[in-house]
């Protein structure tokens, strides 16, 4: 019996394990260009780091970062040579410097740059996806950028270089949680009184 209960604890562990062994979700609206305007900062004093998450591209392609507007000449990650979970270091920040991710067109080399701040691309097109990856056994928890690298963003597929970056935190401005809370309160509201007139009409 007390092996069967060890093997269960060990089929249990391989069941967990399994979800941490999840890449990043890939952006659900391809063909459609994605309208957040994202913003980075350091979330504390010290190294950014970034982890190559996979591609999707003809293109050849690196990452480097802009830190406060100033180029780290600090660049990587080749997307046709890189294997994913493989890392880049950009070296120190101060918490709540400014983080640029900046993807440089390797070959053909005519195209791009583009930038994770949509104002600073060509045309104004939004070249990045962004969402919290908790992590798995070989990229830490961070922060998912997902690259479009076609110019004026292409397909918008924001696939062709992935990455998940540390020591970065996303501060995009998103709706006031006061507003977010009149807004569950007002759903609530209208579920109340639709059920309370699905009462009356019984
Ligand atoms: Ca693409
Ligand atoms: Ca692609």
């Amino acid at each position: 019996m007390k092996n069967l209960y060890a093997s269960l604890a060990a089929a249990l562990a391989l069941g967990f394990a399994a979800p941490a062994m999840a890449v990043p979700l890939p952006y659900d609206q391809p063909g459609i260009e994605n309208t957040v305007q994202y913003q980075f900062i350091a979330a504390s004093t010290g190294e950014v780091t970034a982890y190559f998450a996979g591609s999707d591209a003809g293109y050849m392609n690196e990452i480097t970062l802009l830190v406060n507007g100033v180029e780290t000449g600090i660049q990587g990650l080749n997307n046709q040579t890189s294997v994913y979970g493989q890392v880049l270091n950009f070296g120190a920040v101060t918490a709540g410097d400014r983080l640029v991710f900046k993807l440089l067109n390797i070959n053909p080399g005519t195209i791009g740059p583009f930038y994770s701040d949509r104002s600073m691309n060509d045309g104004g097109y939004n070249h990045i996806f962004s969402s919290a990856y908790a992590g798995d056994d070989k990229i830490p928890a961070g922060v998912f950028i997902g690259f479009e690298d076609l110019p004026r963003g292409g397909d918008f597929d924001y696939n062709d270089e992935r990455f998940v970056f540390v020591n970065v935190a996303d501060v995009t401005d998103v709706p006031e949680p006061a507003s977010i809370a009149l807004l569950m309160a007002g759903v609530a509201g209208l579920a109340a009184s639709r059920k309370a007139k699905r009462a009356r009409q019984a």
